[in-house]
């Protein structure tokens, strides 16, 4: 097997905050305990197959740019396996303990499914060898329903039940690869799944096939024993106009009209959120609330830019106020921190992938300890419970339990003749959180 695809990389080395050293993680210590657990266990960082091995940086007006040079840009099995073989390296060096892949970013399609299967499973088997050699672990696998020009109009929305057909026989073989490299879960993004004109689209069919393909998929790995948690990834378009999947509260609304939400929990990607007109901190918690926080795919975008930049998340102010609803919402179990981000187009050299994620893994070392601090400061906390205090009385109670009435509101607000309301301290509260990072 290859070990040199970055023979001037080491091991990332772990330095001092001040050290000017150019790789190397000045917050992330794998092992430092955080609220009682380590970094690791808290981050569960993930490497994507689709950015960092399969992105050649080009953009809709120029070229790939990426460096690559262990890459004969052939869809041979030997390159497939050169690529794996990179990838592990780099996983190795960079200390990331996850991946995630489409079935086509490992794998090429071929003229027939049963050929893109069979090296699917030649490629697969070689996964298999790489992470029993290296420890790291698959933490979700996915199958690309938007590539091919057969998913123009969508895959499990499609109009032609043959794409819809197909679509179930790769997700099918998807999951089955992903139970077989111990994935810990698997993610539906619905890239397609929605419209580009309503003047050709039956929404509310193709919404109940969705619907009936989900069931599908869960009924199927029950019947292999997969395991795994399935998350859905909101999106509002791109490469759509719409997509179903939009945000949390339409992926809510469709999982439990469809009575899947036992089954599903959220994949929440920051560039998604904001595309959505959310933020990420948006979207999480309310996630949380419905207690379908599952896992995050960590990126960022350019607020000004309304476009899925897919950056790498290096901003400890975005990564703390992700890490403040993680922790919120007890951790991850299932889930991590999966880097959704490819470098950017000037970005070429090979050394750029790791300047990239330890920027980003460091950001959020950085915000997991800022968000720890801040709890552990618990002003912040003990504002908001102070400011719902009125609820804990006995008429609080009644009314959230439902035993109160709208006429017996009305006989207490009629002698009632003012209402104490307080200032919410919007500023003191963030001068609290950013003190902290
Ligand atoms: C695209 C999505 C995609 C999913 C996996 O915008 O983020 O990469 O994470 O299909
Ligand atoms: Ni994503
Ligand atoms: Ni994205």
């Amino acid at each position: 097997m290859s070990q040199d695809a970055f023979p001037s990389i080491e091991s990332i080395p772990f330095v001092e905050r001040t050290s000017k050293a150019a790789l190397g993680f000045r917050h992330y210590r794998p092992d430092e305990l955080v609220e009682g657990k380590p970094m690791r266990e808290h981050l569960r960082f993930a490497a994507c197959y689709w950015h960092t091995m399969r992105n050649g940086l080009a953009d809709p007006f120029g070229a790939p740019t990426a460096r690559t040079p262990w890459d004969d840009g052939s869809d041979s099995i030997d390159n497939c396996k050169r690529r794996a073989e990179v990838f592990f390296e780099f996983l190795r060096k960079c200390r990331i303990d996850f991946y995630c892949f489409h079935d086509r970013d490992i794998a090429p399609e071929r003229a027939t499914l049963a050929e893109s299967n069979r090296d699917l499973d030649v490629i697969v088997a070689h996964f298999e060898a790489l992470q029993r050699a290296s420890g790291k672990r698959l933490l979700w696998g996915t199958a690309c329903l938007f590539a091919h020009p057969r998913y123009v109009s969508g895959a499990a929305t499609s109009p032609r039940i043959e794409v819809f057909t197909h679509a179930a026989a790769q997700v099918k073989k998807a999951i089955e690869v992903t139970h077989r490299l111990g994935g810990e879960g698997y993610v539906f993004w619905g890239g397609r799944e929605g419209y580009t004109t309503l003047l050709n689209t039956n929404m509310k069919r193709e919404r109940e096939h969705l619907g009936r393909f989900l069931h599908l998929a869960v009924d199927f790995a029950k019947s292999i024993g997969f395991k795994g948690q399935f998350y859905i990834e909101p999106k509002p378009r791109e490469p759509s106009v719409h997509q179903y999947d939009s945000d949390t509260a339409a992926c809510l609304d469709f999982l439990r009209e469809f009575g899947l939400l036992e089954h599903l929990k959220l994949n929440i990607e920051t560039n998604h959120a904001t595309l959505a007109g959310h933020s990420v901190e948006h979207e999480l918690a309310a996630c949380r609330a419905a207690g379908a926080l599952g896992s995050i795919d960590a990126n960022a975008g350019t607020d000004h830019c309304g476009w899925d930049t897919d950056e790498f998340p290096t901003d400890p102010r975005l990564t703390t106020k992700i890490m403040l609803e993680l922790l919120a919402a007890g951790g991850f179990t299932t889930g991590g921190l999966n880097f959704d981000a490819k470098r950017r187009r000037e970005s070429f050299e090979p050394v750029d992938l790791f300047h990239a994620h330890i920027a980003g893994m460091d950001a959020f070392a950085r915000g997991l300890k800022a968000a720890a601090a801040v709890r552990a400061d618990g002003r912040i906390a003990s504002f908001v419970k102070e400011r719902y205090a009125s609820w804990d009385s006995e008429l609080g109670r009644s009314i959230e339990r439902g035993t109160t009435t709208m006429a017996q509101l009305e006989q207490l607000a009629l002698t009632q003749h003012a209402w104490p309301v307080e200032s919410g301290r919007q500023e003191m509260l963030e001068h609290i959180l950013y003190e902290q990072i």
